[in-house]
């Protein structure tokens, strides 16, 4: 049976981490099969979520694998991450990742690789590496500390310290809590709303936005102005701005008790 399930659920893919007896830890074996379903999302759907079944988001690395391994398959590990992790962070769609339960280790790794973070009210995050006496190996020190910023991260890692769902959303890691049980079905909302835009709006958006921040003032700027002329002299929108003038678009989604009545 596929470590991760994979079903489309109008038009979005949802990706399922699918090992709740070993609280989702991350084999090779399941690392494969994510790899694999994400290449399958890119081909068909328009977003995607990524979601962990039975108690737990995912509990990290699966530590059984990594007694006594030597430093070349160590690296081959980590990099093994890295490629299947790029491909979600980089790939063709965004990612909603939905949590609940334990986000440790590899499994926040996991969610920061993705674009949208949704948490239910009894989530926690921690970084327990230097417990077991390894480091980060699926790109947190490059994503997670983005998200939270290097300080945070150093204290997680060196302390122990767990972050409850409130933490993580006043520090960043998190863009939406909801009750406990609620992170999927959010998750898959927004995913739904991300869908509508054009797909090549989306590939900018989550392959441009962060190079963008990684590069110089300059560079960024031109780098912007390239990708914001060739998305407007698409046909798709073309059409979409066109709607718009003719007041066929959707309105903006306006927080009730904001903005001015016309
Ligand atoms: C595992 C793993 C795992 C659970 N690898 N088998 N990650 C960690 O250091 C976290 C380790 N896990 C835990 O601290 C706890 O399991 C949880 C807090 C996440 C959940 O607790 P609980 O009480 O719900 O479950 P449990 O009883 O601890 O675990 C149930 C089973 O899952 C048990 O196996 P069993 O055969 O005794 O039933 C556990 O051994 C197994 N299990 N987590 C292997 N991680 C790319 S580099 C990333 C580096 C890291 O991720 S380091 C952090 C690793």
């Amino acid at each position: 049976m596929a470590l991760v399930n994979y079903e489309i659920d109008d038009g979005i893919a949802v990706l399922t981490l699918s090992r709740p007896e070993k609280r989702n830890a991350m084999s090779d074996a399941m690392l494969a099969d994510l790899g694999a379903a994400v290449d399958r999302a890119a081909g068909e759907a328009r977003a995607a979520v990524i979601a962990g079944s039975g108690k737990h988001f995912c509990a990290g690395l699966d530590l059984s694998e990594q007694v006594e391994k030597s430093v070349m398959e160590g690296i081959a590990g980590s990099r093994g991450w890295h490629a299947v992790f790029t491909r979600i962070q980089r790939g063709a769609i965004p990612y909603f990742i939905a949590l609940h339960g334990a986000v440790v280790g590899g499994g926040l790794e996991l969610a920061a690789a993705g674009h949208v973070r949704v948490a239910d009210a009894n989530t926690y995050f921690a970084l327990p590496e230097g417990q077991r006496g390894i480091f980060v190996g699926g790109g947190g020190s490059v994503n997670v500390a983005r998200l939270m910023g290097v300080a945070r991260m150093t204290d997680m890692m060196l302390t122990g310290r767990v972050f409850t769902a409130d933490e993580a959303e006043r520090y960043g890691i998190v863009n939406y809590l909801t009750e406990p049980g609620g992170a999927l079905a959010r998750a898959k909302e927004l995913a739904k709303l991300a869908a509508k835009n054009a797909p090549l709006s989306n590939y900018a958006i989550v392959n441009a936005l962060q190079r963008i921040h990684d590069s110089g003032y300059d560079e960024g700027l031109f780098f912007e102005s390239m990708i914001a002329s060739l998305t407007q002299a698409t046909p798709e929108a073309h059409e979409r701005l066109r709607a718009f003038l003719d007041k066929k678009a959707e309105r903006l989604a306006i927080p009730t008790g904001t903005g001015v009545s016309s």
